[in-house]
């Protein structure tokens, strides 16, 4: 019978990819897929339980309401990176202000981390794929001190880790170390992820789009022209491309990874910068996709070279199979 690895072996395996590291990193990644497996147990059972369903009738920073199991899924993430003492400092969607781990522990920490605790949380009430989406810096800050702003304000392509959960009819975890990217699934029955997609590579070309298309009349010119394209018969594949869009970053960018798509976020009239935002939804998703032979954009610049400003910035996003995304680029000029 073949042998299948692990998560925990493969991050154990991996750890010469980082010569300078002690080992840190496999710790912090270790505590993301724990807090993950705990997370995804209340995902399966939201239905059931009215303690986990529903509005925690609070807004986020953003002025989003927060759902009870975004708040549940923050504290998860929030208590298993302060535990290990690798992490200094956590910034969270949830979150108006970056946390400071004030421990001495914490303080020598190495890294930062930025999460989404829980993307696309409007799905959860509707048994819809939601996810997680995580991003590692290495800090600027001196260790031994509490974290600062700065150590989170990194450009993306500064990432020296990046992932995200699918809670989708499977449960899967893709990560980047910079050396390629990696998928396992979780086997529910003894709680382990074992490595499923080695080595995921995005097809250059693939013929879905996903956009939300209400948008469309306040989209500009260039990104109406790609979606007319899209919908054309004389674009490269000689048919319409297939129109999918969840409403889960994770789960639509997830389904374009290993098909071929794009996904698109753009700017709007009343949201210039679109809706997403830069640290901890499009940088992750942007240093995955590019690892995997995609790309990422705004439609003007790069997004893994934007500097970041704040810690909530949105930025509009373009991601997706490489020459979908060029043609954006090409049509927004
Ligand atoms: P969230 O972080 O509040 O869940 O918002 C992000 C989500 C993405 O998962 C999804 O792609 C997008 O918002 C959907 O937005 P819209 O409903 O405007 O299409
Ligand atoms: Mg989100």
């Amino acid at each position: 019978m073949k042998r299948v690895i692990t998560l925990g072996e493969f991050i154990i395996s991996r750890q010469g990819d980082f010569p300078y590291a002690k080992g840190e990193l496999s710790s912090l990644l270790s505590a993301i897929r724990l807090a993950a497996k705990v997370v995804n147990r209340e995902v399966n059972r939201a239905g059931l339980s009215n303690d986990i369903l529903g509005s925690a009738l609070k807004q986020n920073i953003q002025g989003e309401e927060q759902q009870k199991l975004d708040v549940y899924a923050d504290e998860q993430f929030m208590a298993a990176l302060k535990a290990r003492g690798d992490v200094c400092g956590v910034a969270s969607e949830e979150q108006e202000d970056f946390i400071s781990f004030d421990t001495p522990l914490a303080r020598a920490g190495k890294y930062v981390v930025l999460i989404d605790p829980l993307d696309g949380s409007s799905n959860i009430d509707v048994n819809v794929s939601i996810g997680t989406i995580f991003s590692v810096y290495r800090r600027t800050s001196s260790i031994g001190q509490l974290a600062t702003v700065e150590d989170f304000l990194q450009s993306g392509a500064k990432q020296v880790a990046a992932g995200y959960i699918i809670y989708g009819s499977s449960t899967m975890l893709v990560y980047t170390t910079g050396n390629g990217v990696h998928g396992f699934t979780l086997e529910p029955s003894i709680g382990t992820y074992f490595l499923s997609h080695p080595n995921i590579c995005m097809p250059e070309s693939g013929s879905i789009y996903s956009v939300n298309e209400g948008n469309f009349n306040d989209f500009n010119p260039g990104v109406q022209q790609y979606i007319q394209y899209c919908r054309s018969k004389q674009n490269d594949k000689e048919k319409p491309y297939s129109a999918r869009y969840i409403g889960s970053l994770v789960a639509d960018f997830h389904r374009n990874l290993l098909k071929g798509g794009v996904y698109m976020y753009p700017s709007t009239q009343k949201d210039p910068n679109g809706k997403l935002r830069l640290l901890y939804e499009c940088n992750p998703l942007a240093f995955i996709a590019e690892q995997a032979g995609g790309l990422a954009s705004t439609g003007r610049q790069r997004v893994l070279d934007i500097m970041p400003e704040k810690l909530h910035q949105r930025v509009p996003f373009f991601v997706g199979s490489k020459n979908m995304v060029e043609k954006i680029i090409s049509l927004m000029e």
